[in-house]
């Protein structure tokens, strides 16, 4: 019984040691976007479904070894006592096939919604369907290279087309978003399969060599938060180590401005010139 008991004290303590989910910039393992808190909820949803599950059938077994053991330690008063068999019964055999299939085909219709709202195009937001993506990621051995349309001549950003721009804006491991709306980003992979990781966002996506993913996203907090790479993509996975960096909608405008400014400058001209 150590090994049940030791699991549940586990499964009891893990989320507030930030076990279960990674600390973020909140200094909890709280989720920090609106869908990740649903996503949240489906975790601890299916983490109690399954310590039921798991105490339920180790009392089960415990029951039955502690039985059987008394019954074979007296075989003399055996009448009444005798051994009963379980296997081939149909009743036993309907309701443990019943039983767990209702189970899983309560979790597979209750998080249909959420995951629809993740990653089906038709159930993204509103919002970023209506905006189109922000930024473009491409994954490569092994960095993050982010694509961004440059602005126009009042500051705005321009539309991001599928194939790069002579007015295209670049950084590399730095993506900076608005917060506290939903954006969509498009993912891409230049080489071999990566995966997009924002822990803190609860969003993981695989980049596909030859597929652009839309992935969409929304920060609540305007904060750095951890870009990863979850997939072991060769001897430098460690190095895609990155940042999201998620800030008020009209501070993003203003960076966008001066990356371009940035970008474009000939290292000649006098830079106040240009504006
Ligand atoms: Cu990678």
């Amino acid at each position: 019984m150590v090994w049940p008991i030791a699991a549940v004290v586990l499964c009891w303590l893990a989320p507030g040691w930030n076990w279960w989910f990674p600390a973020g910039p909140s200094g909890t393992g709280a989720a920090m976007s609106p869908l990740g808190e649903r996503i949240d909820d489906l975790f601890y949803m299916i983490l109690i479904i399954t310590t039921v599950t798991f105490v339920g059938t180790q009392i089960g077994l415990g029951y039955v070894l502690f039985t059987g053991a008394r019954r074979s330690d007296q075989p003399e008063d055996a009448e009444g006592e005798k051994a009963w068999f379980s296997h081939g019964s149909h009743n036993l055999e309907v309701v443990w096939s019943i039983v767990p299939a209702a189970v899983l085909l309560f979790i597979a219709l209750y998080q249909m919604e959420v995951w629809a709202e993740y990653r089906v195009q038709d159930a993204f937001p509103k919002q970023v369907i209506r905006t189109g993506p922000l930024a473009e990621v491409t994954a490569r051995q092994f960095e993050w290279r982010i694509r961004y349309p440059g602005v126009d001549a009042e500051g705005n950003p321009l539309e991001l087309k599928p194939d790069p721009q002579p007015t295209d804006l670049y950084t590399v491991n730095d993506l900076r978003l608005p917060s506290s709306q939903p954006v969509m980003i498009w993912l891409r992979s230049e080489d071999v399969q990566h995966s997009f990781f924002l822990p803190e966002l609860r969003v993981k996506q695989d980049a596909v060599p030859g597929l652009v993913i839309p992935v969409w996203f929304e920060a609540i907090k305007s904060t750095e938060y951890s870009m990863l790479c979850a997939e072991l993509c060769g001897w430098g996975h460690y190095k895609m180590k990155s940042r999201l960096v998620a800030t008020p909608e009209d501070e993003w405008r203003v960076w966008l401005q001066e990356l371009q400014v940035e970008q474009n400058y000939d290292g000649v001209s006098d830079e106040s010139n240009d504006e």
